[in-house]
């Protein structure tokens, strides 16, 4: 595999200099700083790129671009926003780059409810809880007809939940739940939230796919023609959550992406620590059925238990088979004769990390530590396949 690490520009605490130190020969990065929906012209392009040169390392795959929320839905501009797109495409790769990652979740990207999730070594995780979220959503955010979708006991327990943590604490988990809304390091009020949640009252995931689909039939052949590769994340957690619907969480939604849009340059983001919080997704599976399709790899591993909850577990360890997802990705770039781009996703925050603030899942030293185990994996696998 390609080995990176995703870096967040200029403002990441996180320098150029200590990813290479990891062994990464890439970085994964984006244009934080232009507006979701503008495009991204050849001389930003090209000044982030001559940074990450300049640092011994190249850029060839993007995280993310950024689907405007008026394309998810179909309202406002997005015919406006396709076009943008599509012309972020061509300057791109014009730049010379090849994957693009994006992801079509409503409103939030990730969730978690604590991003301190203390671990038995004193390192820490990111970890979803679910009657934490559930206290957020039906007694916090309030939000209409929260309370339909889970059961009198659920409801009860998350009271009680509630009831037991102190002021502080409550005010942390409103925060935590709605880390991945991006735009903003100052809490989202509810009322924000509330009124964004609105908007996708009558997008049931049916609908949402239909508009995914309508936007990649626009994408796509633009991306084909140049030389790129699209590559969807999948929902993080694989699953709907605060009533909006989720359409990249299963293997069938995988074949609906590929079957809706026929084309070398519609594909994945394969993201094991996403799809593998659920138990009836196949990650090595999905690998052999889908390895064509699959153009940039993200690694991480879950540990869930019987009650809904997960935490990031170390790379090797939790439900992930890190051995046969990896010894199946071997199997496909034998078989392309490619190296696929390859990150370790997230990392414990760890050793002198934890003094530090970096964006949550990114500290350095945890990333490095997976990076050189998921490496040794690989060229353990490679060796003895022969
Ligand atoms: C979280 C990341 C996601 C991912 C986007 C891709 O750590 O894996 O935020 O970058 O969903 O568009």
């Amino acid at each position: 595999m390609e080995y990176t690490m995703r870096w967040f520009g200029p403002n990441d605490p996180v320098p150029l200099q200590h990813i290479r130190q990891a062994g990464c020969t890439g970085v994964v990065t984006a244009l934080h700083h232009i507006a979701v929906g503008d495009v991204w012209t050849i001389d930003e392009i090209n000044k982030r790129k001559a940074m990450i040169e300049a640092a011994g390392m190249s850029w060839t795959v993007i995280e993310s671009l950024p689907v405007h929320e008026d394309i998810k839905k179909q309202t406002g501009n997005y015919q406006q926003y396709i076009q943008n797109y599509k012309e972020s495409l061509r300057n791109v790769a014009a730049c010379g780059l090849k994957v693009v990652t994006y992801n079509f979740m409503p409103i939030l990207d990730w969730v978690r409810t604590d991003i301190n999730y203390e671990m038995p070594d004193g390192s820490k995780a990111l970890f979803f809880e679910r009657l934490a979220f559930i206290a957020f959503d039906v007694f916090m955010l309030e939000r209409p007809g929260a309370e339909k979708e889970y059961t009198k006991d659920e409801l009860n327990d998350a009271r009680n939940y509630l009831d037991s943590i102190t002021p502080q604490k409550k005010e942390t988990l409103y925060r935590n739940a709605l880390l991945g809304l991006p735009g903003s390091d100052e809490p989202f009020t509810k009322e924000q939230v509330l009124a964004a949640l609105t908007t996708y009252h009558h997008i049931n995931a049916q609908k949402l796919k239909e508009h995914l689909f309508y936007f990649l039939q626009q994408v796509v052949p633009v991306a084909a023609e140049c030389g790129l590769k699209m590559a969807i994340h999948p929902d993080d957690p694989p699953y709907p959550v605060l009533g909006l619907p989720r359409i990249m969480s299963t293997e069938q939604d995988v074949k609906d992406l590929l079957q809706a849009v026929p084309s070398p340059a519609n594909g994945l983001c394969f993201c094991t620590g996403s799809l593998g919080v659920r138990t009836d997704n196949d990650l090595p599976g999905i690998v052999q059925r889908y390895g064509d399709h699959i153009h940039f790899v993200h690694l991480r591993s879950t540990k869930r238990d019987g009650a809904g909850n997960f935490f990031e577990a170390d790379h090797l360890t939790g439900d992930v088979d890190m051995y046969a997802v990896i010894k199946e990705l071997v199997l496909v770039m034998q078989r392309r004769n490619i190296a696929l781009p390859m990150r370790p996703d997230h990392g414990h925050q760890m050793l002198d990390d934890l003094k530090k603030t970096t964006y949550p899942g990114y500290s350095a030293i945890g990333r490095l530590r997976g990076l050189a185990e998921l490496r040794g994996l690989e060229l353990g696998i490679v060796r003895s396949l022969g």
